[in-house]
């Protein structure tokens, strides 16, 4: 590699070998040596290290420690205003050849990155310790678990990865039985500290860098310390390089929430979600059914991998082991779940206010607005500042064990069957409520020309309409033609009666005078028993151009005040809001050239002819 001078073995730990992993001790002692960092430190995972590290981040400032008769052992962090969201302009897929990234993400050549890469890396961890984080996506005790080693610089990631996988000394003992093979995930903030140089709390670099090697199946992430660009089990490894793995090994890795949902006759189905960033997932996941006799389980509210099972059913597992959850919006009265598990401490908040007496707060979180706050910026805050107190990207990390209504089905590596699969997203008009798809390759259809008004989760203009396929636009690891080929050919291997039905959801369309059409939240338990009903056979549904709607009376409406006008509203499927949307489509699908599958041009073929007839 060119570039700084190879200097003494950095320190003794590298020649300790901490691992008798004999590829991931030569890959710490590579990496030590290229970046320079003045210590290592190996992440045993273990609760008095967690401690240990926050005591260091509150001390550096980087966490401010939470009032904890308010949230037990909790800490906030702030970070820089540059250093906010998913920077989707500066991640790339680097595959070998340019086709294999497709026209859904960037592209370097591999060898080129390489350079850059190793130029930026260089010394980037001076002055700092370098941590090596050992982990696993999915229960260590799966029969092919899903191993990686994040090297980091910073302590921040290192305390969110342990809420957000599973990591430390007993993954790594387990990689080392079988010198099993890890996907390699180097991170660096990219602020190298010069001998005596005082660290700011929010270390990062205006200059971002998140690479993905498909086929080595790496990772490097430079320049940033939030979210889904710096915990790298997340959005890198478990959807980028993932879906890659899924689609060599014959599966699915999607951005999909898993839900249970027991009926009143104690009948049970699964249902998974693909919503796009900051479009209800983790609110879904953790639903609280407002119609009596219905209960909710979570199993996961942002990724989730699939595989047919034996006997050709589609089964459901949730890698994580966290929720790293969109702040604003969620609340006592929205989602008293979520709001009970992060009760419970244990948390790590970024970029949400504080109160006065040490708590935190954000947009939504109680329907009083405290007179005064410290925004995450660190100014007084009162509510007439005219500017939201806490960042619209600002997150709550928190155990998923704090759930308490997560299934015990979480904990099996078979992971749970799926029997209908939702696709949705944040439409303010041409999209109904709900609406079923014909069948499979129509659901596949659906989930291919879904379209989202975009949000804070990542940098850029919010509020564009965009094409989202299956909510993995920012996330589908190749060729997005060949990721609907792979979804289409890989239900060969199904068994076709138990083959998931496919539904259309859209919670966000607005009525004519701008408020949402949908009261949502607890209300969208509805839908999804129109959903079970349409499973079992006996909810009444409409035939339009676009799949099947409730047929008037077949979405249960009991107990809720919604006006007619606002029903129709959000069930409409408006000819001339479709002539429009068709348009859309066939522009979208122009863009895959010849790697569209041929039955996503039928569909198209189709749709337009149900219109025209
Ligand atoms: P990521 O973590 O970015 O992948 O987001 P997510 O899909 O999990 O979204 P989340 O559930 O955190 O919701 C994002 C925003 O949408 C929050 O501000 C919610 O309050 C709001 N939201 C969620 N569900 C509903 C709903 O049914 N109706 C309305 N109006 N808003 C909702
Ligand atoms: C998303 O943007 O979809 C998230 C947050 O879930 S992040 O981890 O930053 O990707
Ligand atoms: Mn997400």
């Amino acid at each position: 590699m060119g570039h700084a001078p190879v200097q003494e073995p950095v320190q003794e730990s590298v020649e300790q070998a901490m691992t008798t992993h004999s590829g991931l001790a030569a890959w710490v002692e590579e990496i030590a040596k290229l970046t320079q960092p003045d210590t290592i430190h190996w992440v045993d995972g273990s609760e008095r290290e967690y401690a240990e590290l926050a005591d260091e981040l509150v001390a550096s400032g980087t966490f401010t420690r939470v009032n904890p008769e308010l949230f037990p052992n909790s800490f906030a962090a702030f970070s820089d205003p540059v250093d906010v969201a998913r920077v989707e302009g500066r991640t790339f897929i680097c595959s070998e050849k340019q086709r294999d990234a497709g026209f859904t993400n960037n592209w370097m050549e591999p060898s080129k990155m390489k350079e850059i890469l190793d130029d930026r890396f260089a010394g980037s961890m001076r002055g700092r310790t370098m941590y090596v984080i050992p982990f696993v996506m999915g229960p260590l005790d799966a029969p092919d678990p899903k191993y990686g080693v994040e090297i980091t610089d910073s302590a921040y990631v290192v305390t969110s990865m342990r809420i957000m996988a599973r990591i430390g000394t007993d993954v790594l003992r387990q990689m080392e039985l079988s010198n099993a093979f890890f996907v390699p995930a180097l991170h660096s903030v990219g602020a190298p500290l010069a001998p005596g140089e005082k660290d700011v709390a929010w270390p990062c670099n205006e200059e971002k860098w998140i690479v993905h090697f498909p086929e080595e199946r790496s990772i490097f992430s430079y320049g940033s310390g939030y979210g889904g660009n710096a915990l790298l089990g997340k959005k890198c490894f478990a959807l980028r390089i993932a879906s890659v793995m899924a689609r060599d090994e014959g599966w699915l890795a999607e951005h999909m929430l898993i839900l249970k949902l027991i009926s009143p006759e104690n009948r049970s189905y699964h249902v998974a979600a693909a919503f796009p960033s900051a479009c209800g997932k983790t609110n879904l996941a953790l639903l609280e059914p407002t119609i009596p006799g219905w209960k909710a389980e979570t199993l996961g509210d942002d990724i989730n991998w699939m595989r047919f099972g034996k006997e050709g059913e589609l089964r459901a597992v949730n890698p994580e082991a966290g929720l790293f959850g969109v702040a604003p919006g969620t609340g006592w009265s929205t989602n008293p779940n979520a709001m009970a598990a992060i009760a419970k401490g244990n948390s790590i908040f970024t970029n949400v206010a504080l109160t006065d007496d040490g708590g935190v707060w954000w947009e939504g979180m109680t329907e009083e607005v405290p007179a005064h706050l410290t925004d995450w910026q660190g100014n007084s805050w009162t509510p007439d500042s005219g500017r939201p107190a806490a960042h619209p990207n600002s997150r709550f990390c928190t155990p998923i064990d704090q759930v308490d209504m997560l299934s015990s089905e979480y904990y099996a590596p078979e992971g749970v069957e799926i029997n209908a699969i939702l696709f949705g997203g944040r439409r303010k008009t041409t999209v109904p409520l709900v609406t079923q798809a014909r069948d499979w390759t129509h659901g596949i259809f659906m989930g291919s020309t879904l379209s989202s008004e975009t949000t804070a989760a990542a940098t850029g203009a919010v509020g564009v309409v965009r094409r989202d396929p299956m909510a993995m636009l920012p996330f589908i690891g190749y060729d997005a033609g060949d990721y609907l080929k792979h979804w289409i050919d890989l239900s060969a291997q199904a068994n076709q009666a138990r083959l998931p039905k496919i539904f259309l959801v859209n919670w966000f369309r607005r009525t004519s005078s701008g408020g949402f059409a949908w009261p949502g939240f607890g209300e969208n338990s509805r839908v999804l028993k129109w959903v079970v009903e349409r499973l079992e056979g006996t909810a009444d549904a409409v035939e339009t151009p676009i799949g099947f709607t409730p047929a008037p009376g077949s979405l249960d409406l009991s107990g809720l005040e919604v006006s007619a006008s606002d029903m129709a509203d959000a069930l409409k499927v408006d000819p001339a809001e479709w002539e429009q949307e068709l348009q859309g489509i066939e522009q979208w699908y122009a863009r895959f050239g010849d790697s569209l599958p041929a039955d996503m041009a039928a569909e198209l073929e189709d749709l337009k002819q149900r219109f025209a007839a």
